[in-house]
């Protein structure tokens, strides 16, 4: 596998890449580089190594099913190349295959950019938003209100164990935001006062379910309690098409020493990088195709989804 390729799934695994979106787009350009750095010397050859290269990358985090969607469509495009055999010439094929990923990576720039509108246009100037962990998406929907003035006010939960909070926290107040960066739990005391809780996605399944950052659910069920909306900006690749058929989103477990380095002996230490957020406390998905409730996103985006494969 090529250096390029080898050193972003390090850089996914060891979250100096984090986030769904950008872990994806990292995929997409490693994706270029397997097609580019490529020493085979053969149509067939570079095919192989694609493949290859997008096992190893949708393996670097198993929760990511917008970095699976797009490696499928990557695979497809290599399968579709191999049934009907378009060409023969290595320069060629390299040349549409890039040309293929810079489509993809097109198509994630138009869609955040709906998106953002969107999600603009929901917040009020004034308001008082509460998120969790570092997502992009969420940040750019922030930033994008701000940039058509309105005054907004954001606090951030730290997010334990590796505290993603604060990049949420810094870029938003390098943006100038008014930001409060609060220990998970104490976010309590920000929630009653809050005007609407914003979180990413990592995941949503076949029922309207979100997969997020761990701490997410306990999160949506707070904002219950104080009747806060709950809302997830999420593009609809967030999508896992898989759930579907029954498959269950499986959750990251990260090293323990992520959480303690040198636990006592007897403590058992558990670090899930994610937990499930029922459909039930969630008033919607803001997502590039408007703000859809949790029951209609999976149809929506299966459809979308599976016209791209075809
Ligand atoms: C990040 C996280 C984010 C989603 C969405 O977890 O849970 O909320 O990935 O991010 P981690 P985005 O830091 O473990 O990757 O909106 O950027 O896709």
């Amino acid at each position: 596998m090529s250096r390029r390729v080898k050193q972003t799934v390090k850089d996914i695994k060891s979250l100096k890449v984090q986030g769904a979106r950008n872990v994806a787009k990292a995929g997409v350009k490693a994706m270029m580089y397997a097609v580019e750095d490529s020493k085979a010397k053969t149509v067939n050859g570079i095919k192989a190594d694609v493949v290859k290269a997008a096992l190893e990358i949708s393996g670097a985090r198993p929760t990511e099913p917008m970095l699976r969607n797009y490696l499928d469509e990557t695979i497809q495009f290599v399968a579709s190349e191999i049934a009907t055999v378009k060409t023969r010439s290595v320069k060629k094929f390299r040349e549409m295959a890039l040309k293929s990923e810079n489509e993809y990576l097109q198509r994630m720039e138009s869609d955040i950019k709906k998106l953002k509108d969107y999600g603009a246009s929901m917040l009020n100037g004034g308001m008082t938003i509460v998120t969790h962990c570092h997502s992009s998406t969420v940040t750019g929907v922030i930033k994008e209100a701000h940039k058509r003035g309105k005054d907004l006010k954001v606090v951030a939960c730290e997010t334990r164990p590796r505290y993603q909070g604060r990049i949420t926290a810094k870029e938003l107040s390098r943006a100038g935001l008014d930001v409060t960066i609060t220990v998970d739990l104490g976010v309590n005391k920000y929630l009653k006062k809050a005007d609407i809780v914003l979180v990413g996605a990592d995941a949503i399944n076949s029922t309207g379910n979100l997969v997020n950052k761990v701490g997410t659910s306990s999160l949506a069920r707070l904002a219950e309690i104080y009747d806060v909306e709950f809302f997830s900006c999420a593009e609809t690749y967030k999508y896992d098409p898989l759930t579907m058929f029954g498959v269950r989103e499986r959750i990251e477990e990260r090293e323990k020493k992520e959480v303690w380095q040198r636990p006592p002996k007897k403590v058992e230490v558990s670090n899930p990088a994610f937990d499930i957020t029922s459909a039930h406390h969630i008033n919607g998905y803001v997502t590039e195709m408007g703000i859809l409730p949790p029951s209609a996103l999976p149809g929506i985006a299966e459809k979308k989804i599976s016209k791209k494969r075809d």
